[in-house]
């Protein structure tokens, strides 16, 4: 059982005994790269806000800034060989799995240099080389796909596990509830991470569905079901950590309701008319996941003020270059316009 203390303490002393499969323990410098993801994430997100209201971006997009943790927290504590299936908000997911950034935003400035060489942006980003499966604009579509990618893992007698990203919303989708119910009869190694992030395009989480917690839902299908901070950085790790050991230890699924919040509105023609401005700042004010993190890092001894400061800077130099670099990439040829469109 980790607790937040015993991973803080273990942390001060220099390695804590939290081991991933044949991998090194977790580190300060793994809390601290964590700390670098998140904030990777919400400049990544910043920069994308900016590049479309430039008139760079083409179509819509769907922003996670405030929902760093859930990302980082979950997705930062896999292997390379470990799989995610995402969603049309995966900007995060994707830069937890370890997606380059600068490939990912090639993708969505439409150039060939992009993970889908200019064909599939925003929601669309797949990166198989690094365990990324593919982001779904189809709601509710990861939760079977996953599924089968953990069968896979079964079947082949490996220890890959896979995170199945999706929001609340989605688990109203039918697709949901198959899914849950062939992963816990076949004891899959599939955690199913859904961010709630309190609604579903303008529709509040509690007028779309007649229970206090999603993770109740598990409940039907003998599967552990889990509500937490999903702005607590630490808990998510946790969380994440156990549910990883118990599918590769043959325990089956495990359903993880995380609770965040997102900052900005749905897609980009959202004016967030269906909430309040003190809402949103009442999160902003008090949960924010990079602000906890942060707290957390000075008040252990892990960083600096001075450190602290130093990451968002160097973050946003890298983010500004890669922007540099990627408006000079070449667009994708229309010779292309059906390669890798269609399976051969
Ligand atoms: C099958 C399907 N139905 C409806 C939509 C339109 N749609 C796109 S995102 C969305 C809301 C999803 O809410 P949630 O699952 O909570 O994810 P969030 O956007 O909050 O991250 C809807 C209804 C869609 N893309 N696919
Ligand atoms: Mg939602």
């Amino acid at each position: 059982m980790f607790t937040y203390d015993r991973v803080l303490n273990k942390c001060k002393k220099g390695r804590v005994e939290m081991k991933l499969a044949n991998e090194a323990g977790f580190s300060n410098n793994d809390f601290i790269e964590m700390y670098r993801k998140m904030w990777q994430i919400r400049i990544f997100e910043e920069t994308l806000e900016q590049l479309y209201k430039n008139g760079e971006i083409h179509g819509t997009m769907h922003l996670c800034t405030g929902q760093e943790a859930t990302a980082a927290g979950s997705a930062g504590l896999l292997r390379k060989q470990d799989w995610i299936t995402s969603t049309h908000r995966n900007h995060g997911h994707s830069i937890a799995k370890g997606t380059s950034i600068e490939a990912m935003l090639a993708e969505i400035l439409g150039k060939k240099t992009g993970t889908n060489q200019g064909k599939g942006g925003s929601m669309h980003i797949a990166d198989p080389d690094h365990g990324h499966l593919g982001s779904n604009g189809i709601v509710g579509a990861g939760f079977p796909i996953a599924a089968g990618a953990a069968l896979t893992a079964q079947m082949n007698g490996t220890d890959q596990v896979v995170i199945c990203y999706s929001g609340d919303g989605a688990t109203n989708e039918g697709s949901f509830h198959e899914a849950m119910n062939l992963a816990s009869l076949w004891h899959l190694p599939v955690i199913y991470f859904v961010e709630n992030n309190q609604y579903g395009m303008s529709t509040a989480t509690a007028d779309s569905m007649n229970i206090r917690h999603i993770s109740q839902r598990s409940q039907s299908y003998g599967i552990e079901g889990i509500t937490i901070d999903g702005n607590d950085l630490i808990e998510v790790i946790n969380t994440t950590f156990r549910a990883i050991q118990k599918a590769q230890s043959g325990g089956g699924p495990t359903l993880i309701e995380a609770m965040t919040y997102r900052y900005c509105g749905h897609s980009k023609s959202d004016q967030r008319l269906y909430r309040k401005k003190t809402e949103e700042q009442w999160w902003q004010d008090n949960f924010d996941p990079i602000k906890r993190t942060k707290k957390t890092l000075l008040e252990h001894g892990i960083l600096t003020k001075e450190e602290c400061a130093q990451i968002p800077l160097v973050v946003q130099t890298e983010i500004k270059a890669a922007v540099v670099k990627v408006r000079k990439d070449p667009k994708p040829d229309l010779t292309d316009l059906e390669t890798q469109v269609y399976a051969e």
